[in-house]
């Protein structure tokens, strides 16, 4: 009998990240078991029954073990990784050369905890000369990014929603007893669920399983949030409810924006929501009268009618009633690591894209206009694509549309690490390290950062990410063979104790020397990486944002206890970061400096966004205008349900999920009967763009006129019978052009169908 090993890691299966411990059988390389890993600041040993079962991303027959390239008769031959990089390369610098860097793209770069990776496709695109990142957040988060430039100065400002300490919560179109979305969901929406002294408020048009743990459910029409929360702030301002001295001391603009809000027509926009006006009236005098409030919204708002405008109102909500940076409420915070940047207006000259004219938003482009950036004769359309740690024909709108884009590019590159049904239309699929074979990171809750420490050595043919990367930059020549100097001061350091000499070095060159300044995440692997334990090289770039944060927040570091000053105080919280598995705390929030992450001049939030509020003055005031397309496809179709096990697409085989494998279609019981569908039957279910086929649960969680669906099915996985795919791919049914007019975010919580029993 083999003996087994335990690992600290995190799980990858939803943001949250928790902390886990891995027993690994060496030999086998199967994960035997996973538990919570209790030292984990943030999660303290909590999972959910999704990470039980981690070996089925780990272990299982799609994994890629060898580069592969497209041949003539559309089959795929293994190619070895000097070939492949080669080829790759040259073909990079011959369309960058002929038509531009900007004719290239790069999509992805990271899914639900493999991020490390991503940093290093920064050095390619330099490389390139593509300022154009599609990146799936852009589907979802972009509307909320865009409105925080406005509200707070920068769209990359982040933003916490600390549902734990709040007396009194409002859940717009999230679902965290499956979702999750903030820490040990269902311990804490069980704990206010239960307390006497607190409420929590869901809004969802369908009976979810945090719905059912609230003191008030308001259950609105899809689609329909703005108007519910345009009333609730009516109400507030034509009340006088608002917190005058939090408005004045704190923001800017509110004489212009209330001009709008007392126009609002609250019981008319209440009955267009389908919530009595009493209910918005209990809402609004409970948000006004509690000492703490908490917002927390996601998909059910951001992938649905007016989703940017749903990002301002949202967050009117706590602004105008003072709920806002203090304990309990929602807060601006710091990010060790930004993941985003801050993308300027066209108007003000910010870049967009050259077919759709489509802006950035956090210098990220969004999925929904990729197909239309590609398939079209516009001197700069999109030639070459490189996809890594995504899966957009199943994961982004219109699966056939981006079919039939892919097939027209001049290079297509996969980088991930399993046969995807968007590797599968690709000319080079790179096979990746797994993210428990090479050090990962995971960092999106507030004030923490957690560095995965490997658990195995990449499977045998592939490489990590950090490694791909800087194989096809060296191969396309730019950068130097070798960061030599560099690697000397990093070694000279070490070896001879010469504190501080490796950041004078790089502070010398890191400026000046283009490949460094270029290429620097390549530089620090090489170099100060090469100093770390075996295996951990591709956190050299660490080094670096610690010593960023330490130079813009050095109080907040030493407030989570790590010490020093200035460079000492990055070098030590470097080595904090290595020498914690677990993950750790790199900062402490303190609200006496809160207003100070307010990035406009004054510190002051800007209330008045002109172009939402003329956005807000033109909602419809009757349901009158219902469109032909209503009457054609009578259903709302929610495209996109997160339930009990269902992770993107990021696990492959069916066998992994012990509920629900046929991912089923929600149907009201009197939709079911006047269609004559009885739980379990086949359903036909027809969008404008395509259909599928979907077993049928019938269910009074949704409301008659909606069904709802789960993403990330219909996957095709090679252990079955056939190939046959299990479940349907909801993408089939969602087209490019029903998205946010503003950021582009798809409406996938209002996808209009017909459905008929097969
Ligand atoms: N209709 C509809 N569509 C949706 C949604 C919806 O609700 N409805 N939800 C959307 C949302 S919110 C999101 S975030 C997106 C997610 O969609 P994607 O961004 O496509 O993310 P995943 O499905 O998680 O795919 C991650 C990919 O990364 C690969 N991978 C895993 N680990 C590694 C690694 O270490 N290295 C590399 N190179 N690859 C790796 C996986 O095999 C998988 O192919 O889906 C969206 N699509
Ligand atoms: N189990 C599981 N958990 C996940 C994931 C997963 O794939 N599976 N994916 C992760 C990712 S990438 C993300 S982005 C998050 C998303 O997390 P959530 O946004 O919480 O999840 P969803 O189920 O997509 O949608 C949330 C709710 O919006 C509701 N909704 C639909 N239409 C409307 C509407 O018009 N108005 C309102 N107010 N609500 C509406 C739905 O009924 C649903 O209950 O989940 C993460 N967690
Ligand atoms: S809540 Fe998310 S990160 Fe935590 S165990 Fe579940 S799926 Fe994994
Ligand atoms: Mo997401």
């Amino acid at each position: 009998m083999s003996t087994t090993t335990l690992h600290k890691s995190a799980c990858n299966l939803c943001s949250l990240n928790c902390g886990i411990e891995i027993e690994l059988n060496p030999e086998t390389r199967e994960f035997v078991k996973i538990t919570g890993d209790k030292e984990h600041p943030l999660s303290q040993g909590y999972i959910c029954q999704k990470a039980t079962r981690i070996n089925y991303y780990q272990n299982h027959k799609q994994r890629l073990t060898a580069p592969l390239k497209k041949q003539n008769d559309g089959s795929f031959k293994e190619i070895s990784w000097d070939v492949a990089i080669q080829e790759i390369a040259d073909q990079l610098v011959s369309i960058r050369d002929t038509h531009g860097g900007e004719t290239i793209a790069y999509a992805g770069g990271g899914g639900q905890g493999n991020h490390l990776g991503g940093i290093y496709a920064a050095s390619l695109r330099a490389a390139c000369k593509t300022p154009y990142i599609y990146s799936s957040l852009a589907q979802e988060k972009t509307g909320n990014f865009w409105v925080h430039g406005k509200m707070f100065g920068r769209q990359n400002t982040m933003y916490a929603e600390p549902v734990e300490d709040a007396e009194y919560v409002l859940i717009i179109g999230a679902n965290p007893m499956q979702s999750h979305g903030i820490q040990k969901a269902r311990r804490v929406i069980g704990e206010l669920s239960r307390d006497p002294n607190r409420t929590l408020v869901v809004i969802d048009p369908r009976e979810t399983e945090t719905a059912k743990k609230a003191d008030l459910f308001l259950q609105v029409k899809p689609g329909k949030d703005a108007w519910l929360m345009a009333a609730i702030l009516g109400f507030l301002a034509q009340k006088d409810l608002v917190n005058h001295s939090f408005i004045q001391e704190h923001t800017n603009g509110y004489a212009e924006l209330l001009t709008h809000l007392m126009k609002i027509p609250i019981a008319e926009y209440a009955a267009i929501s389908g919530i009595p006006l009493s209910q918005i009236e209990q809402v609004a005098h409970g948000i006004a009268s509690a000492k703490t409030m908490s917002l927390r919204s996601d998909l059910g708002i951001e992938m649905s009618y007016n989703s940017t405008l749903n990002a301002y109102l949202a967050r009117l909500i706590f602004l105008i009633t003072g709920h806002f940076g203090k304990h309990g409420t929602n807060h601006l915070t710091t990010w060790f690591f930004p993941l985003l940047g801050h993308s300027k207006d066209p108007e003000e000259g910010g870049l967009t894209t050259a077919v759709t004219k489509t802006r950035g938003i956090g210098k990220l482009f969004p999925p929904n206009i990729l197909p239309l950036e590609i398939d079209s004769d516009h001197p700069k359309h999109i030639r070459g694509l490189i996809v890594d740690s995504a899966n957009p024909v199943s994961s982004w709108a219109d699966t056939q549309a981006q079919i039939k884009a892919y097939k027209t590019l001049d290079l297509m590159v996969v980088i991930d690490v399993a046969m995807t049904e968007t590797a599968k239309e690709a000319h080079y699929v790179l096979p990746a390290a797994s993210q428990y074979e090479k050090v990962e990171s995971t960092f999106f809750q507030e004030n923490f950062f957690h560095l995965r420490q490997p658990v195995l050595e990449p499977l045998e043919g592939t490489l990590t990410e950090p490694e791909i990367y800087s194989r096809i930059v060296r191969a396309m020549n730019a950068v130097p063979a070798s960061f030599s100097e560099l690697k000397e001061a990093a070694q000279l350091e070490k070896t001879e104790n010469k504190k501080g000499h490796f950041q004078q070095s790089f502070m010398k060159v890191a400026f000046t020397e283009p490949s460094v300044k270029r290429h620097g995440v390549i530089a620090l692997k090489e170099s100060i990486g090469e100093t770390l334990p075996k295996g951990m090289e591709a956190a050299g770039p660490i080094w670096m944002t610690a010593q960023m944060y330490a130079n813009k927040y050095p109080e907040a570091i030493k407030r989570a206890g790590i010490e020093g000053n200035s460079a000492e105080l990055g070098e030590n919280l470097f080595k904090a970061i290595l020498d914690n598995p677990s993950g750790i705390k790199v900062s402490e929030r303190a609200y006496e400096n809160h207003w100070a992450l307010v990035k406009h001049k004054d510190n002051k939030v800007q209330l008045f966004i002109p172009e939402l509020l003329q956005w807000l003055d033109d909602l419809p005031l009757t349901l009158e205008h219902i469109k032909q397309s209503e009457i054609d496809f009578p259903f709302n179709l929610i495209a996109g349900e997160r339930r009990t096990y269902n992770a993107n697409t990021i696990i492959r085989n069916p066998e992994w999920r012990k509920k629900d494998a046929a991912g089923k279609l929600k149907i009201n019981p009197s939709d079911a009967a006047a269609h004559g569908i009885n739980d379990g039957d086949a359903v036909q279910l027809e969008s404008s763009t395509g259909s599928v086929k979907i077993i049928s649960m019938i269910s009074d969680e949704v409301p008659s006129g909606v069904l709802s669906m789960p993403h990330g099915h219909g996957l095709k996985y090679y252990d079955q019978d056939n190939h046959e795919t299990v479940g349907a791919m909801a993408n089939l049914l969602t087209s490019t052009d029903h998205c946010d007019p503003l950021a582009k975010t798809p409406y996938h919580k209002n996808v209009r169908v017909r459905m008929s029993k097969v």
